[in-house]
């Protein structure tokens, strides 16, 4: 008898899917039931879901609305769904996608509670071998992450945690049982979008809320509602409709972006137009001229309005003045969207503190302090967001051809080819990878563009029995300069402490992660590429 278990032979696909949220479903669905693939997906998690399994925190809503926000493929599929609000919140999302999952009978080829801790590309086999945490390996011709841009929470390193006597959480890990902020004194670090969604639901049951805000924020009302009768009936005859605007606009939201500059009209007549859009609420206040993002002036005088309407909103002129200290351009960073959030600060039970001015130092084992004072906390709530985009790629530990680590590949930032593929990792595809419009669109619609283009890229390799596709150094040499250029030709560059940036990680590579070229664009672009026989990628038997 051997003295050690022989370890298990490993287990063979033509693909892995790493990741059970919106990319993955779709992409299984894809290469299974339409290309006929041996499929399985791996995720961490015990459900579908992605972020929005992670993502339960008070007031996690989804910003994009709730008719935008859904697989379009299958007009069925669109018709069938009800969403109940015009912002679906985590737990309707995750009722969508188990929906979703079910009906396409998705989960059977689904390993829950898998996580995987290592994949290698095997050159002379031409096949990746993935690793699991539970000492597993599976492996496939083809690798797909479908890991999402927002899934590696960054808490900051303040000395001074692991002795709390407390109880902390960062937004992107909260308990699935929920936490109870009843009488106690609650600290919440961070004000973008989770912040922002967070503090006005934390404070109505916490004996005080403080918020420690480092950049301050510009936010518009959400104007979130319970959905009419006749709305969801439009939605339901308008398929088409909406899908055909989503696909053809910049972003890959229901709404286009108006064709005039905001010089076009008067001081008043800009005024009126702020305040229709401001009463409409959302992320459509981005839309009212097609200038907003490209020139400096004209963005100037969306955040005047909008610095003004905090000023106008919270009594207390310290805190109004903190509030409106807004150092970068309007949507230059995720322009978050909320409810009460500003009027949330003139309740008795909530304090604005300036970590800019006095930087947090340590957590204690009974609260927190900033260089000036020292906060008595009972809860922490890390509202810091997430080493975005490359975070949750580089945590897979890929390595490519020659061993090549992904996290040496990309040492000076993410270099790719559409954000698609990298140079030397053959036949791995990266949905929504950095270098795509991924986090500047709807993710929805980002997210089905890509999956097609790799589905159908695939099969095209079948059909001419091609095994390895592979990006090429000079398209990715080429493609990374037009990210930088389409980033450039907007003002999203200038908001220094952007995470699209990667500013908000320490030591994190300054570069321009997403495409800022407009999904429109970019989809005719990728369509012209495999339209070029895979123009750029280098394709072999
Ligand atoms: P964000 O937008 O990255 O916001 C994180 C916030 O946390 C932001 O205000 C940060 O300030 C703050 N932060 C991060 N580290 C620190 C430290 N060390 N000290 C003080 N404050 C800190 O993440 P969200 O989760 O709100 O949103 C992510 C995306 O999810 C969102 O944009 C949507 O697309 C959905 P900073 O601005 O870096 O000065």
């Amino acid at each position: 008898m051997p003295d050690v278990n022989p370890a298990p032979a490993a287990r063979e696909y033509d693909a892995l899917i790493i990741g059970a949220g919106f990319s993955g479903l779709y992409q299984l669905l894809c290469l299974r039931d339409r290309l006929g693939l041996n499929v399985q997906v791996l995720e961490a998690g015990d459900g579908v879901g992605g972020t929005w399994y992670w993502n339960r925190y008070p007031g996690a809503r989804c910003d994009s609305e709730s008719h935008a926000y859904n697989y379009t493929f299958s007009k069925e599929l669109f018709e069938e769904w009800e969403w109940t609000e015009r912002y679906p919140d985590h737990a309707e999302i995750r009722r969508y996608l188990n929906h979703v999952a079910d009906r396409f009978d998705l989960k059977k080829d689904i390993r829950f509670s898998t996580r995987v801790v290592g994949a290698r590309y095997d050159e002379a086999a031409n096949r990746w071998s993935v690793t699991t945490e539970a000492g597993e390996t599976l492996t496939a011709q083809f690798l797909i992450t479908a890991v999402g841009c927002l899934s590696t929470a960054n808490v900051p390193k303040f000395p001074g945690l692991e002795e709390f006597g407390g109880d902390w959480y960062h937004t992107g890990q909260w308990p699935h049982e929920g936490v109870d902020f009843t009488g106690k004194r609650v600290g919440l670090i961070g004000t973008g979008s989770t912040g922002i969604q967070a503090t006005p639901v934390i404070a109505e049951t916490a004996a005080h809320l403080t918020v420690f805000q480092r950049t301050a924020n510009y936010s518009v009302p959400a104007h979130n509602a319970p959905l009419t009768p006749e709305f969801k009936a439009w939605v339901k005859e308008n398929h088409a409709e909406i899908r055909r605007i989503m696909h053809s606009n910049t972003n890959g939201q229901a709404f286009f972006i108006e064709d005039r500059s905001a010089w076009d009209v008067t001081p008043e007549q800009r005024q009126t137009l702020y305040e229709a859009a401001w009463a409409k609420g959302g992320l459509q206040f981005r839309a009212v001229f097609r200038d907003m993002l490209l020139d400096k002036a004209a963005n100037d005088t969306a955040a005047e309005f909008l610095k003004n309407k905090i000023r106008s909103i919270v009594k207390d002129p310290v805190t109004a003045a903190l509030l409106a200290d807004i150092d970068h351009p309007y949507a230059a960073k995720r322009p978050p969207i909320d409810t009460d959030y500003f009027a949330t600060f003139n309740r008795e039970n909530v304090t604005l503190v300036d970590v800019r001015r006095a930087p947090i130092e340590a957590i204690t084992p009974t609260g927190l302090r900033t260089r000036d004072a020292e906060y008595p906390l009972d809860i922490i709530v890390f509202a810091t967001g997430y080493d975005a985009m490359t975070g949750p790629l580089l945590k897979l530990n890929i390595a490519g051809r020659n061993g090549l680590p992904l996290a040496k590949a990309w040492e000076a930032g993410p270099r790719s080819y559409l954000g698609l593929q990298v140079a030397g990792f053959p036949n791995l595809f990266t949905i929504t990878g950095p270098g795509s419009p991924s986090v500047l669109c709807n993710m929805p619609v980002a997210i089905e563009q890509h999956v097609e283009w790799i589905t159908d890229c695939i099969a095209h390799m079948r059909k001419r029995e091609l095994a390895r596709i592979e990006a090429q150094t000079d398209a990715v040499e080429k493609w990374v300069e037009q990210v930088n250029d389409a980033a450039n030709a907007t003002l999203l560059p200038q908001a220094v402490s952007s995470w699209y940036l990667g500013a908000n990680v320490p030591g994190k590579p300054r570069i321009f992660m997403p495409y800022a070229g407009g999904m429109a664009r970019y989809r005719e672009i990728c369509a012209n590429v495999a339209a070029r026989n895979y123009d750029g990628f280098a394709l072999s038997d």
